[in-house]
């Protein structure tokens, strides 16, 4: 399988995020990709190739314009107020304040366009998720060739960040943009499988009324697990979309079997809608090692799920990065699926 690798991550780098009330160091760091890299070259999975720019309009698709637009110069503009080191929001336009006005001020603006402060905006952010979103859609162009899979390794992740806003350590997302890029190259069907231990709200939310692009996620349950504000077993899609969108929320410290088991749930559902493309949000913060989440999934079960989806038998079928916090394993578990998959 070949992997587009998004060298640009590097500049996002972050060394603390907000927990608690307190800084307290930052999970989703550069080394995660530098060992998911090495994995990939020592298992000698395949070739490795540099994203191809296709320009903002791919991400247009997915995502507001003026989200875009703030997030390419929120850096700057945090700087030129004197801002030092990462920005983070603060205040958020909840019920009964209004998100239809855009402010002035930056750190409104830094609450209108985000979900969370827990996602440090760095220097780097920008640059690294505009190339990750290059970098899928450089592999969805090759899983639609004569190649028919790929694998894309990026950072920041996607799956949390809305049309509008970021947030889960999420900026653009990746998904939702190689699901649009496909529907719009002429593929009727395209399923989303996620199975990052976070339930993908942004994903969830930008297609939960269509009915050509499914997306199934199964995930610690938001009644204790991020991003709680969504992710529950009844979001079933809304208008063209009811039916289309299926959670399997799982109790936090749920076992193998029970993973196994909702997987092949939400399996099923996607063997009926047969899709022509399968991208799977793969996180592997259902690791047991993880530091954030509480699954137990082991490098036996990373290379039975690569096997099921292979099984599964989408004729083609898109990779994508996204969670995964322990960081020295991450390389060797995405690497278990992947070759999974392969076998
Ligand atoms: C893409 C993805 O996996 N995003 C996850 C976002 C999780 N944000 C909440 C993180 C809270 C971290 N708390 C760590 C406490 C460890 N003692
Ligand atoms: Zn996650």
């Amino acid at each position: 399988m070949k992997t587009v690798y998004n060298p640009q991550h590097a500049g996002h780098a972050a060394t603390h995020e907000f927990f608690r009330g307190r800084l307290v160091p930052a999970f989703e760091i550069p080394a995660r990709a530098d060992y998911v890299l090495k994995a990939v070259q020592a298992a000698a999975l395949g070739e490795v190739l540099a994203p191809v720019d296709h320009g903002l309009a791919p991400l247009e698709r997915v995502h507001a314009p003026a989200y875009l637009r703030f997030l390419r110069g929120a850096h700057a503009e945090w700087r030129a107020l004197g801002g030092e080191g990462d920005a983070f929001p603060a205040v958020w336009p909840v019920r009964s304040l209004r998100s239809d006005v855009e402010p002035q001020s930056f750190a409104a603006r830094m609450g209108l366009y985000s979900m969370d402060s827990g996602t440090p905006l760095t220097a780097g952010a920008w640059e690294a998720a505009y190339w990750g979103a290059q970098a899928t859609l450089s592999g969805l162009e090759i899983a639609l060739g004569d190649e028919r899979r790929a694998y894309v390794l990026t950072r920041p992740p996607g799956h949390h960040a809305g049309a509008d806003f970021f947030g889960g350590y999420c900026f653009i997302n990746n998904a939702a943009v190689a699901a649009q890029a496909a529907r719009d190259a002429g593929l009727q069907r395209v399923a989303i499988l996620d199975v990052d231990y976070h339930h993908g709200n942004g994903t969830q939310a930008i297609f939960y009324e269509r009915a050509d692009v499914f997306y199934a996620s199964l995930h610690g349950d938001p009644q204790t697990e991020y991003p709680f504000f969504l992710g529950h077993a009844d979001e079933r899609g809304a208008g063209a979309g009811l039916g289309f969108n299926a959670n399997e929320p799982l109790a936090a410290g749920s076992s193998n079997e029970a993973w196994f088991a909702a997987l092949e749930r939400l399996l099923g559902r996607l063997q009926v809608f047969a899709p022509e493309l399968l991208i799977v949000s793969l996180g592997v913060d259902t690791y047991g090692g993880d530091p954030i989440s509480h699954f137990k999934l082991d490098r036996p079960e990373f290379a039975a799920l690569g096997e099921r989806l292979a099984a599964f038998g989408a004729p083609r079928t898109l990779f994508l990065q996204e969670g995964g916090y322990a960081t020295e394993a991450i390389g060797l578990n995405v690497v278990a699926v992947l070759q999974g998959f392969e076998r």
